[in-house]
């Protein structure tokens, strides 16, 4: 069976793309929680179970072969299932999904600095700074195309629930914790995020984790 392991649920954005990769790719998998940042993580993280990821969170153990990247994971999972789970199947669809996946998973350092993933909080009064607006303006305008491009056949920004909906899960509630404001194409698609059955259960999941990581518990002052 597969094996993934992964941070925690409230914090860790990676986990949750590795995590929702998993639950499309529609194999089981066994779920390993190990809680980063406490006295037992630089062990762990540095030991067999994480070799070669560097120490970072998710990693996915195939049996013997170790895939440690939210994307490669993503990847790994289309290629042992159905790479129509994960992709659309038309050519101009797929390749703006694969650039929007890329792109998430290369980009925005402003927004994941100064906005880091909390799923049980809300920051009413944050700013965000000019940089982490021209990022968010960027993934607006993304998600537009998407939708208004590839969108027709779902609530999702290709029509069906995919790898891009996967890459992009924890900017939505990103945006939900920084209560940032966005038109109302973005919070419709946001909502389907939200109601997404595996997005509930991983929201309701971090509720129940024991491990509070303080630095992630107030956002930092708006740079
Ligand atoms: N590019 C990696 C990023 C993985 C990553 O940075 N994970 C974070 C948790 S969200 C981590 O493990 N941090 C622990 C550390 O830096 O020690 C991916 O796509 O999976």
């Amino acid at each position: 069976m597969l094996k993934l392991i992964i941070g925690n649920k409230a914090y860790s954005s990676w986990s949750l793309r590795g995590w929702l990769a998993c639950k499309q790719s529609g194999l089981p998998f066994q779920e390993i929680t190990v809680p980063m940042f406490d006295e037992e993580w630089h062990r762990r993280s540095h030991g067999a179970e994480f070799a070669p990821s560097g120490g970072k969170v998710p990693v996915l153990w195939d049996d013997k072969t170790v895939i440690w990247d939210s994307l490669a994971i993503v990847e790994w999972l289309a290629d042992r299932t159905d790479k129509a789970r994960f992709w659309p199947r038309d050519d101009s669809a797929r390749g703006m999904a694969r650039s929007m996946a890329a792109e998430m998973h290369s980009s925005y350092p402003n927004l994941r600095r100064e906005c880091a993933m909390n799923v049980r909080k809300q920051f009413p009064n944050f700013e965000i700074s000019d940089d982490t607006r021209t990022e968010v303006l960027r993934i607006l305008d993304l998600w537009a195309e998407a939708r208004a491009r590839h969108g027709s056949g779902g609530p999702y920004l290709f029509g069906d629930f995919g790898a891009v909906d996967i890459m992009f899960a924890p900017v939505v509630t990103r945006f939900v914790t920084y209560m940032i404001p966005v038109p109302r194409f973005a919070a419709t698609y946001m909502e389907a995020i939200l109601n997404h059955d595996w997005m509930r259960d991983w929201i309701e999941a971090a509720q129940e984790e024991p491990w509070v990581i303080e630095r992630y518990e107030a956002p930092p002052e708006a740079q």
